[in-house]
């Protein structure tokens, strides 16, 4: 018999990002997002080596919140690393409605969606003074959440994403994901975004992300 040619390791992860209650029919409710509450449990039945889910959970005063700093929602801020000074590595913030406070119903994960075939959650944004968009670590890269440590423990190679919001969370997770080394695939038909303007291809694309959809990541498992 020949000897079958050596392939790559594959070892697929999911990372279902934020499919909490406040961003699907809440205070952030995100367009569109209930509909994707199926294909993610489509998603999650297919075996892949990890399901992860992540929950944005945030203390009551977060500094992204709009009334934490008395200022209309939606408007920005200028925001620095804690201790930081100005000038020193800003970035800026959407101030959002508030969203997600720590283990209100707002918090929880939408009705519908089958948590319980994730097999670990990942909390970020815990930090009243760090905003974090991303499930792998603040944005200077102070400090990482277990997803990091997770993902290399398992041997993981790729992440398949979906979930909320695409030009928030799913994009700032992915950019990371490509950073951490891992071939990362967004899947188009399992996110939905704030904006609809669609721009987050453009820069998922441009750092490596590869796009696909539901029914192409049944065929790849
Ligand atoms: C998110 C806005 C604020 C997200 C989280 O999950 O994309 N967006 N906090
Ligand atoms: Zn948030």
């Amino acid at each position: 018999m020949a000897i079958p040619p050596s392939s790559a390791p594959f070892v697929p992860a999911l990372l279902v990002i934020d499919m909490q209650h406040d961003f699907v029919h809440g205070s952030l409710a995100v367009p569109g997002a209930p509909q994707i509450i199926d294909v993610v449990n489509k998603l999650l039945s297919f075996p892949f080596a990890s399901k992860i889910g992540t929950k944005d959970f945030h203390p009551s005063n977060h500094i992204s919140f709009a009334a934490t700093h008395r200022k209309p929602e939606f408007s920005k801020i200028t925001i620095y690393p804690p201790g930081g000074t100005e000038g020193e590595r800003a970035l800026e913030q959407v101030l959002w409605p508030v969203h997600c406070v720590a283990s209100t119903p707002g918090s929880e994960f939408v009705h519908g969606f089958n948590h319980e075939a994730l097999d670990i959650v990942v909390h970020k944004g815990t930090h009243p003074d760090i905003e974090s968009y991303s499930a792998f670590r603040d944005p200077w890269h102070l400090s990482n959440t277990e997803l990091p440590d997770l993902l290399q423990a398992r041997g993981v190679t790729d992440v398949f994403i979906a979930g909320l919001a695409g030009d928030y969370c799913v994009k700032c997770s992915a950019i990371d994901s490509v950073l951490f080394g891992y071939k990362t695939w967004v899947i188009q038909d399992a996110i939905r975004s704030v904006s609809d303007t669609g721009s987050e291809w453009e820069v998922m694309e441009k750092e490596g992300i590869l796009e696909l959809d539901s029914i192409q990541t049944g065929e790849m498992l």
